[in-house]
C-alpha cells in the first residue's frame, strides 16, 4: 500500500466513573486516534498513551510529537507500506511502542479491509468470542463492594482489583468473603518492594486464592520479582516490565512470572503481541490481555487478540459502558453472558461513528507525504 495521509485525533472523553491507581487518578480521557488515508483505503488505530508518563515513559503529548515530527514521515515516505515491514520501517525511531502501536493497528486495518479479512483471522484467533474480566480502580471500601457486586451481576468472569501499600489485604479479604467463588487477582502497578512489610503483606494475600499478583515491583526488577515468586504462593504476573519478546524470554528464564498480561500498546503493536503470546505458549506461560481503557476502536483490536489460544484467563476487556457513556464506534462492545463477541467484518470490524468523533475531537493534524 501506499500512504498518502496520517491523521492525528485528538480525542476527549469523559469517564462515566473517575478510575483510581497506585499511580493517580483520571476522570477523562485524552487521547490519540490515528487514520490513515492509503491508496486501497483508510484504516483507524488508538494510541494508548495517558496525559501523564504515570503507567510508562510514554504520554499522549509525546507519542503525538513523535507521530507528527518521525514515525508518520517515515510510513509516508515508504512507497509500499505493509504491516509485517513496518517494525524495520520504525526501527531507527527508538522506543514509543504505544505511538508505533497505533500507527501499527491503523495500517493493520487499512490492509485487512482492502482485503476483506477480519483481524482476528490475520492475528491467528481460533475462538469467536472471548471470557471478560473487569478492572475495578480503588475506592473505599464499602464503595469497593457495591462496584464489585455490580459487575458480579453483569456477569463478568474475573474481577481485579487495584492495590498498594496499606490498600490490599482488608479489601481483598471483604471482597472475597463477600464472592467466595469469583475468580479474583490484583494489580499492584509497581507500588511494592522487596521490604519485609511488603513482602509480609503480599504474602497475606495467598489464603485468598488469587489468579495472580500483577506488576508487584519496579518494572526493571526482574532478579526481585524471581525472589518474590519465590516468597509467596499467588502466580505472579508481569505487565509494565514485559516490554519485547526478548525481556519475556529474560523474565520467563528468571522465573521473574509464570503469567503474562500482553497490551500490544506495550510492545508496540499488535504483531509483536502475537509473537509475545507465541513465545509465552513455548513456555506454558499463561497469557491474558490487558487493557487501557480503549474505545471500540483499540477494544476491538484487543478482543481479537484475547482470542488467540494461549489466552486462557479473562482480559480486561471489558465491555464499552464499563468506562464511556458513548463510544466511538457505531458497534458498542456488550458483554453477554460475561463475554464479548469477536467482531467478524474485515479489519477492525467496526466503524467510526462520525458524530460522536467530531463532538468530541479537540484537534486533528493531517500529515501528507
Ligand atoms: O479495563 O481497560 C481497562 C483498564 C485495565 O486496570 C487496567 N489497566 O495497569 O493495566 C493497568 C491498568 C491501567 C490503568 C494502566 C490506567 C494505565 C492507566
Amino acid at each position: 500500500m501506499k500512504l498518502e495521509a496520517v491523521e492525528l485525533h485528538r480525542v476527549a472523553l469523559p469517564l462515566v466513573a473517575p478510575f483510581r491507581t497506585s499511580f493517580g487518578e483520571i476522570t477523562e480521557r485524552d487521547f490519540l486516534l490515528v487514520r490513515v488515508v492509503t491508496d486501497a483505503g483508510e484504516g483507524w488505530g488508538e494510541c494508548v498513551a495517558f496525559p501523564e508518563p504515570g503507567y510508562s515513559e510514554e504520554y499522549v503529548d509525546g507519542a503525538h510529537d513523535v507521530l507528527q515530527r518521525f514515525l508518520a514521515p517515515r510510513v509516508l515516505a515508504a512507497t509500499n507500506v505493509t504491516a509485517d515491514g513496518l517494525r524495520a520501517l520504525m526501527a531507527p525511531v527508538q522506543g514509543h511502542p504505544m505511538a508505533k502501536a497505533a500507527l501499527e493497528l491503523a495500517v493493520l486495518d487499512a490492509e485487512l479491509r482492502a482485503s476483506g479479512t477480519p483481524l482476528g483471522e490475520r492475528l491467528g484467533a481460533t475462538r469467536t468470542a472471548v471470557d471478560c474480566g473487569v478492572s475495578v480502580g480503588m475506592f473505599p471500601l464499602a464503595e469497593l463492594l457495591d462496584h464489585v457486586d455490580a459487575y458480579v451481576a453483569d456477569g463478568y468472569r474475573r474481577v481485579k482489583l487495584k492495590i498498594q501499600p496499606g490498600f490490599d489485604v482488608e479489601s481483598v479479604r471483604a471482597v472475597r468473603e463477600r464472592h467466595p467463588d469469583v475468580a479474583l487477582q490484583v494489580d499492584a502497578n509497581t507500588a511494592y518492594t522487596l521490604a519485609d512489610g511488603h513482602v509480609q503483606a503480599l504474602a497475606a494475600l495467598d489464603p485468598f486464592d488469587l489468579l495472580l499478583i500483577e506488576q508487584p515491583l519496579a518494572v526493571d526488577d526482574l532478579l526481585g520479582h524471581a525472589e518474590l515468586a519465590r516468597r509467596v504462593r499467588t502466580p505472579i504476573c508481569l505487565d509494565e516490565s514485559i516490554t519485547s519478546v526478548a525481556v519475556a524470554e529474560t523474565a520467563i528464564a528468571l522465573g521473574a512470572c509464570t503469567i503474562v498480561n500482553i497490551k500490544a500498546g506495550r510492545v508496540g503493536g499488535y504483531l509483536e503481541a502475537v509473537r509475545l503470546h507465541d513465545l509465552c505458549v513455548t513456555h506454558g506461560i499463561t497469557v491474558w490481555c490487558g487493557g487501557m481503557l480503549e474505545t471500540g476502536i483499540g477494544r476491538a483490536a484487543n478482543v481479537a487478540l484475547a482470542a488467540l489460544p494461549g489466552f486462557t484467563l479473562p482480559g480486561d476487556t471489558s465491555a464499552s459502558d464499563r468506562y464511556y457513556a458513548r463510544d466511538v464506534v457505531n458497534e458498542p462492545f456488550v458483554l453477554d453472558a460475561g463475554r464479548l463477541a469477536v467482531p467478524t467484518g474485515p479489519g477492525l470490524g467496526v466503524t467510526i461513528d462520525q458524530i460522536r468523533l467530531e463532538g468530541i475531537t479537540t484537534a486533528v493534524e493531517t500529515i501528507r507525504g
